[in-house]
This record gives C-alpha cells, structure tokens and sequence, in this order.
C-alpha cells in the first residue's frame, strides 16, 4: 500500500461539517472527532506500564545490547501477581515492554534466540508476555505491548532487514497472545549499540527509516480493536513529558502532518490544538519510582499518595489517560512497597470518588438545545455517559445550576464533554452561592473527556458551572460532585 493512501486511512475521523440535524438534533461534530477506538480508548482512563527485561539485573535504564541472555533470571515471577496489584487498584489494563531498547525479548521470537528462549528462567521455556496474556485475562485486564523500534542489539539494525525483523516481531505479539488494546511505539534512539557485534553508533532518518504508514497497516490488519501510540499517534499521543502531567490547556485534536516518533519539534505542538486535524489524545506515561526499571537503590523513592492523587489529577483530570509504570523487581513481582502504595492510593481514590453528590441535586440551565428534554441540564447528573446538555447553535455560552435541597459540602467538581461531537470548550467557571451572591470558586480552560476542578472545601445549596467560551455550542455530559474523606 502506498504510505499516503495509508495514512488516509489510518487518521482519526474528522468531523462532518455542516451536517446540522436541527435546534432538537444532535449538534453537528467540530472539528477532529474520534473513532470508536479511541472512544473505547478513553473509556479505560488508566492503566499500568510493566519496564522488566535484562536491565532488571544489571540495573541498567538503557541495555547496551550485549547481555547475555542468562542474566535474565527472575526467582519467582507471577505474572497473576502484576495482573492483581493493577486490577486491585483499579487499571483496565497492562502495556509490558515485550523488548526493549537492548533487543532481548520477553517471548520465545521464532526470529531471534537473544529471548527468553536462551535464558535460565524456567529452564528456557518460559514466555513472560504468554503468562502475562493469561494473567490479564484471569484479572479481566487488557493487554499492550510496546516492541522498541530501537534495538541495540539487532546487527541489521538501520538496514532494510531489521525493518522486516521488527515488522515480523510485531506479527508474532499480535497474532499469538489474544486481543491486544494498544501497541506502544518508542521515539527514543540514541544511535550507540552492540549491533551484533559492531559496536558502534548507527544513525537513522527518523523520518523514513521506519516507515510507519506500513507497519501501522499491520496493527490495523491484525488487531483492528487496537490504539497505537506514537509522538505520532496515530491513535494516541505522547503527553511531551513523562512527569505525570497534562497540559492545563489540552486538545485532543492536533495537526501532525510532518510529525513522527522522536520529532524533534515535538515539545511545541505536544498541547494540541483546537483546530488540530486529527483527533489524537494525550496519553500520560509516568513510572512510580524515578527509574523506568526497577533498581534496589531506589526502594526508597516510590511515589506517595499525595503525589499519585497529584498526577491522577493532572492526567486524568486534564483530559488525558494515565499509564502509571510499575516496575517488577529481580524477583519477577511488583516490589511489596510499590503494591502498597499503590493500594492505599486506589482506596484514596475510592473513598473520594465513590459518592457523586451531584445525583441528590436538580439540575436547571439557562440555555437547552430546542427546549429538549434529550438536551436537558438534567443529563449532566443522570449517570448515563451517552446523554448531553447542549446549547443550541450559534450559543456558546451557558450555565447549569445544580440545587440541593440541604447544604452539601464538596472539594472536587469535575466536568465532561461529550467528545463523540468534538471538543468544544474553550474556558469555564464554577461558583457557588455565599449569602444571595455568586462567587467564583474555579475557573479552567479546556475539558475533554474529563476535567478534575479541585475547590476550596465549601458547603451551599447551589453549584453553577459556566461554560463561558465554546467554538460551538458546548456540550456537558456529566457534573460530578464530590468531597475526599480526609480533606486532602
Ligand atoms: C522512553 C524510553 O527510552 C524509556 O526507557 C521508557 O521505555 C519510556 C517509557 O520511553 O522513550
């Protein structure tokens, strides 16, 4: 296939201009929309990376490539262990590194021996990613792959063959281990490796090389259900840092004609854009330790709550998804303090979000599509994610009021658009009534699919949340309302 008919192909929807179904119909999309996968995509919200692979026992962030296969040896590895701690925290899913930048993969490859296949786990008959595939499944997990594009140890790598040796490596995860979520491609390359002996830096055009438009075609043929990730998308992209942060000003939609995995342009455009032509999300990849692998020297330096209710808040909160990396240790499981913490984080999130106050309110808006009830501020708070408040066209502002008929007291409000129409909001306010007078509590930019607001803790019988600027009629689906236990 020729790699612009391939592209066409591959990019998100965009939105059907003009195709107005009247003030009582359903607005008309705005600009870049999603797919259904990636609406399904959105739907999952967080889920966990597993970076285990040689570097796990030589301590290493970045393998050379010249490992030898026998350091691979995890004394106890339960795959049922990491597929536990995720579920119990409340992830969809789990992304493993089945290779790495050094090449060794975590699946008995029928194109390689640098594989678990030479290594004293199980006596070489092991399959890290098969046992996590069963595991997921178990757990009622999905699972992803990341296969770095960037193998260290490859001797053909940089030459058209490797590119026929990844493409095969890509077949084999995507045909033997069941449905695959999402298929993680790496930017990095930092030229130097083993290459099969040479030993020495191999430069490539980022641009070119890969070809991405035919090997994303193998996704889309083998796993049509999948998202791919890339700086490039084309389903889902990188958030520009691995902080555990979104942008507070954040798009789907953003133009990435020209762009590719390890664009060094890419910090500049990483926000998105409201007129973006393509519907590719953020996603938000961060580790719990500092390191991506697991080092002993870093035991000490697991995230706390504090700060995983801090990066939930601004990935998930800023419209983004969270893939929260958990690193298994030499033994093959998940370190018990990172488990722990991770646990006492998914409790925290529990007891905040548990209760929406919201569903004990009225809601009431000062604008309604047609005068419809399909369109009424009732929408926001009934639960459902596939019923809307919406303006009608050319009304780019308005407000819903939320009413209880006690006092109720909250800390967090949080607001979503119906993407299926595009996203629509540019700015928005939240106040609540003090004594006959409005008075502003929070005041954001964009929503998406989700917006945390986090407002000084407050008590009153009315909550109104302005949207004050749209690039069309905005659209709300759901107004959650909620107070954390302890007050954090
Ligand atoms: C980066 C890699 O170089 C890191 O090792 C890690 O896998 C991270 C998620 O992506 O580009």
């Amino acid at each position: 296939m020729a790699a612009g008919l391939a592209m066409a192909w591959l990019v998100a929807a965009r939105g059907v201009p003009g195709s107005g179904q009247g003030p009582a119909g359903e607005p008309s999309p705005v600009g870049a929309v999603p797919t259904a996968r990636q609406l399904a995509w959105h739907d999952l919200q967080f889920y966990g990376f597993l970076h285990f692979t040689v570097n796990t026992f030589t301590d290493q962030e970045w393998g050379y490539g010249d490992e030898p296969e026998s350091v691979f040896d995890p004394a106890a590895l339960d795959a049922r262990q990491w597929a536990r701690v995720a579920r119990d925290a409340g992830m969809r899913g789990l992304i493993i590194t089945a290779k790495h930048h050094d090449g060794f993969c975590l699946w008995p490859s029928r194109f390689t021996e640098h594989s678990v296949t030479r290594s004293r786990w199980m006596d070489g008959k092991g399959d890290v990613v098969g046992a996590l595939a069963a595991a997921c499944r178990e757990f009622g997990l999905k699972l992803g792959v990341y296969l770095s594009p960037w193998d260290r140890n490859h001797a053909e790598y940089g030459r058209a063959a490797y590119l026929e040796y990844y493409r095969k490596q890509l077949r084999e995860l995507l045909t033997d281990y069941g449905p695959i979520f999402e298929v993680w491609f790496d930017g990095a390359n930092g030229g130097d490796g083993y290459y099969g002996g040479a030993r020495g830096s191999r430069r490539i055009d980022r641009a070119a090389y890969y070809d991405w438009a035919n090997t994303w075609a193998i996704v889309r043929a083998l796993q049509p259900g999948a998202v791919m990730f890339s700086d490039a998308g084309p389903d889902v992209r990188w958030v520009g840092n691995e902080k555990g942060v979104a942008f507070e000003t954040s798009w789907c939609p953003i133009s990435l004609a020209g762009v590719f995995p390890g664009h060094p342009g890419y910090g500049k455009i990483a926000a998105g854009r409201p007129d973006g032509t393509d519907w590719v999300p953020p996603e938000v990849d961060v580790s719990i330790r500092p390191g991506w692998f697991y080092h002993q020297a870093e035991d000490g330096r697991v995230a706390s709550v504090d700060r995983l209710v801090e990066i939930y808040e601004h990935s998930i909160g800023r419209g983004a998804n969270l893939l929260l990396n958990l690193p298994p240790d030499r033994r093959g499981l998940i370190p018990d303090v990172d488990a722990a913490r991770l646990g006492e984080f998914a409790r925290r999130i529990e007891a905040t979000y548990r209760t929406d106050l919201a569903r004990g309110a009225r809601a009431n808006a000062d604008q309604v599509r047609g005068k419809s009830p399909r369109f009424a501020a009732a929408m926001t708070i009934d639960g459902d994610g596939g019923t809307y408040w919406a303006t009608d066209d050319g009304v780019t502002a308005g407000a819903v009021v939320l009413e209880w008929p006690r006092p109720t007291a909250f800390d967090r409000v949080v607001l979503q658009e119906a993407i299926a129409r595009g996203q629509r909001v540019e700015s928005w306010t939240i106040e609540i009534e003090r004594n006959g007078q409005w008075v502003r509590v929070a005041e954001g930019t964009t929503i998406g699919y989700k917006r945390i607001a986090r407002v000084p803790a407050v008590s009153t019988t009315r909550l109104r949340v302005a949207i004050t600027a749209a690039r069309a009629c905005p659209t709300l689906t759901a107004i959650g309302v909620f107070l954390a236990p302890d007050g954090r």
